[in-house]
């Protein structure tokens, strides 16, 4: 199959499900183009089958904003027909839906019938999608679409509530590569003095991850058990989190690590991971940290619970309860047997959002919406 996969090139959770997933299907032979505005961060492009395409956009005095969305059109329109796409798969659905649709007319107009995947990530319907400023156009680019999936029923539900949603929307969670979490306690010490145990965050440090509610749980936790918190990632909210942790006298403990490539090798190195946040679709961090069987003290917002499994994982608790989440945080930690038992179910529950059985599901989706086009 050739299939077009658009995406943002960045660290967020989007980008990488969709890198991801395109990798995955490469590996399978089929043939996959890649478009963004710059290589996504996770991609390999010497691997065959891959094929990335830069959209320019390019500038002019008059414009105070430029018009991406025109560019991006554009280029799924020569890539689609230079290369022969079948189907072209969106990840989030501003603005690359509503790019999609526009590009799907223009190739219809050249007698050329593209199919758009589009697959909503979270704040494209929670928070930005919602937005007076864009609902119009994002309720109409997902009813465009030839199919809708979304990574959470939670994400689904929400998607009805705040939109008038006239189409199927399928629920696609998000996966993992399970091979790439490897026990190896081998660079705990670089991090903990013998005995501390280690608790991770990884997020893009945005206001929606409530950082402040992290450094706080941590506070609480190290009280009771030794331990240090490594904070992966970077974005706006991490020189308040630096400063808090300096008030509250733990900056010692608290190790900012920016963005890594290591993220996989610290996860299997951690006791414990935390993601607080307001809002959260699925939480692909989450499920990453119990793929290296980390238990996780969560929030229950949005897919946060169908992710991780309260009592049985880890623990949720309501978005700012940071004392139910540090309570949770040491119960687990401070008995050796109860943290193996956590830490087996975390692994356990992350095998079944394993990536050859969650991508299946994507390729079944890409043939019904081609063999719809050719009806
Ligand atoms: O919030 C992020 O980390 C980035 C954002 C994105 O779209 O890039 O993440 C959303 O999509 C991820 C992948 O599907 C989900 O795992 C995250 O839960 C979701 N974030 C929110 O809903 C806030």
């Amino acid at each position: 199959m050739k299939i077009g996969i658009v995406g943002y090139p960045t660290y967020g959770g989007s980008g990488v499900v969709a890198t991801e997933l395109g990798m995955s299907l490469a590996k399978q032979g089929h043939k996959v183009h890649f478009i963004s505005y710059s290589q996504p961060v996770r991609l390999d492009v010497l691997e065959p089958n891959i094929y990335y395409h830069e959209v320019n956009v390019h500038d002019y005095p008059l414009f105070e904003y430029q018009p991406y969305e025109l560019a991006l059109s554009s280029k799924m329109v020569n890539v689609a027909l230079k290369y022969k796409l079948e189907v072209i798969h969106v990840h989030y659905a501003i603005p690359h839906a509503y790019a999609a649709y526009m590009a799907k007319l223009i190739l219809k107009d050249k007698g050329v019938d593209l199919p758009i995947v589009t697959t909503l990530h979270g704040t494209d319907i929670t928070l930005v999608g919602r937005n007076p400023s864009y609902k119009q156009a994002v309720n109409f680019s997902i009813n465009h679409s030839d199919v809708v999936t979304s990574v959470s029923e939670s994400l689904k539900q929400d998607t009805l509530s705040f939109f008038d949603i006239k189409k199927e929307i399928e629920v696609i969670p998000n996966f993992l590569d399970l091979s790439l979490y490897k026990p190896d306690d081998s660079c705990k010490h670089t991090f903990a003095e013998e005995g501390e145990k280690i608790i991770t965050h990884v997020s893009n440090f945005r206001k929606v991850k409530r950082i402040s509610d992290v450094i706080e749980i941590f506070h609480r936790i190290q009280k009771r058990i030794p331990s240090v918190l490594l904070m992966l990632g970077d974005g706006p909210e991490k020189e308040r989190a630096r400063k808090q942790a300096q008030d509250l006298d733990i900056a010692d403990k608290v190790k900012f690590l920016g963005k890594t490539s290591e993220v996989e090798r610290i996860l299997c190195i951690s006791d414990l991971f935390v993601l607080p946040s307001e809002k959260e679709s699925f939480g692909l961090a989450a499920l990453e940290a119990m793929g290296a069987g980390v238990p996780v003290i969560s929030s229950n917002t949005g897919g946060l619970g169908e992710v991780n499994l309260h009592g049985i994982t880890g623990f949720t608790a309501d978005v700012g309860n940071v004392e139910a989440m540090s309570e949770g945080g040491i119960y687990i930690l401070e008995d050796s047997d109860r943290h193996l038992d956590f830490a087996r179910a975390a692994r356990k529950q992350a095998e079944r959002f394993a990536i050859d059985k969650i991508v299946p599901g994507y390729l079944e989706l890409y043939e019904k919406a081609i063999a719809k086009s050719h009806v």
